[in-house]
């Protein structure tokens, strides 16, 4: 029984009623889609809703029947409440205004419904990320108030799928976790200001991209592997689940660093993950619980976007380490890492391979 504990909607009303009341309304309604989402992710393959459809997204992705739906669930639980100027969506090509017969406001919801969702067949977590704008006047939006740093972001979230269902929210005012009481229907506050620890020994990565990733990325990881015999004097341990919000959750509550860095895989592309509604909003969330979140050579959330689906590499989770790999980055820019990293100089560098600190 979870009476008595501070539910999602107590807690948002509490935290907007000053400043930004109709928020409170915009996230109770977005947690009402989580809950739809849930309830169709739990189905599996019973609710008939598994395999993918014949369709691409916008991202030249093909679509699963679960992205397809799960848009549409945060679409029609949203856009009836009145604190809407619009909608984008990591599965819309444009964004989307708000229908004639509701009302608007000044939010903007821009959002990814189902992070991960190559892995909804093989029943691994999966989850939606979202992010909320203000504008300045109610009215419909326009593609330019979409384009903003994330810095401007007035909350950020995602939802995850797993044994449990649990959302993660910012206001910034620190990072929350709720865990859904399915006897209830209510999100129950069961992480409270959540901290990333500075210190990791576990970093994430896909490292079948190794041999187009810049040198630094290649750097940090191979001294990351060699461990104790190593300069790092300890041994890592990595994961790597291919679902963002499953990484960004388990750094959340015990450390870890995460990369989607830039590679050379495919030139046209910065980066696989995309700034708006994956690298923005789990950004917020990091720094707000004490982490770190860079693209190795600039932090995420003064990145100024030039498109709405545009892309990002990713960096973040445990501060000290996030710092240590965009030194390495300053290091190879400046040259400055050429003592360390050429194959001439290893047996004679005045640096020798102790442990640093
Ligand atoms: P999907 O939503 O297409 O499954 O992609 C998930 C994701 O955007 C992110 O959640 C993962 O961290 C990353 O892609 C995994 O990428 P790889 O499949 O290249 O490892």
């Amino acid at each position: 029984m979870q009476f008595g504990r501070t539910t999602l909607s107590k807690f948002v009303i509490e935290h907007t009623r000053a400043s930004h009341g109709e928020l409170g309304a915009l996230l109770i309604d977005v947690a009402a889609a989580v809950k739809t989402i849930s309830a169709m992710v739990a189905k599996g393959a019973l609710g008939g809703s598994l395999g993918a459809l014949d369709s691409t997204n916008v991202q030249g992705e093909v679509q699963k029947k679960l992205d397809v739906l799960t848009n549409e669930a945060i679409l029609r639980h949203c856009e009836w409440g009145g604190q809407l100027a619009g909608m984008a969506s990591e599965e819309m090509d444009d964004p989307y205004p708000i229908p004639a017969e509701y009302p608007r406001g000044r939010y903007l919801l821009v959002f990814d419904p189902l992070d991960g969702s190559s892995n909804s067949d093989v029943n691994v977590s999966v989850g939606t990320i979202f992010s909320i704008f203000a504008r300045s006047t109610a009215g419909d939006a326009e593609l330019g108030d979409y384009l903003r740093p994330g810095s401007e972001q007035l909350a950020a979230g995602y939802a995850i799928y797993g044994p449990s269902t649990m959302m993660v929210l910012t206001l910034g005012n620190g990072t929350h976790g709720f865990t859904l009481d399915r006897e209830s229907g209510n999100f129950i506050l069961t992480h409270p200001a959540i901290r990333v620890p500075e210190d990791t020994r576990e970093f994430a990565i896909n490292t079948s991209n190794e041999r187009f990733w810049e040198p630094p990325v290649q750097r940090y990881v191979s001294e990351c592997k060699a461990g104790k015999s190593g300069v790092r004097g300890a041994d890592f341990n990595t994961r790597w689940i291919a679902s963002m919000v499953a990484e960004v959750h388990r750094i959340l509550i015990r450390g870890g660093i995460f990369m989607y860095p830039k590679d050379s895989k495919d030139p046209s592309r910065p980066g696989r993950l995309r700034l708006l509604y994956e690298a923005n909003p789990m950004a917020m969330l990091i720094e707000q619980a004490g982490g770190a979140a860079s693209t190795g050579r600039q932090r995420i959330l003064d990145v100024a976007p030039d498109s709405l689906h545009q892309r990002v590499p990713v960096i973040l989770g445990s501060k000290n380490e996030v710092e240590r790999l965009e030194r390495y980055h300053q290091e190879y820019d400046t040259g400055a890492d050429r003592p360390f990293v050429s194959p001439l100089f290893s047996d004679r560098s005045l640096f020798r391979d102790e442990p640093r600190a």
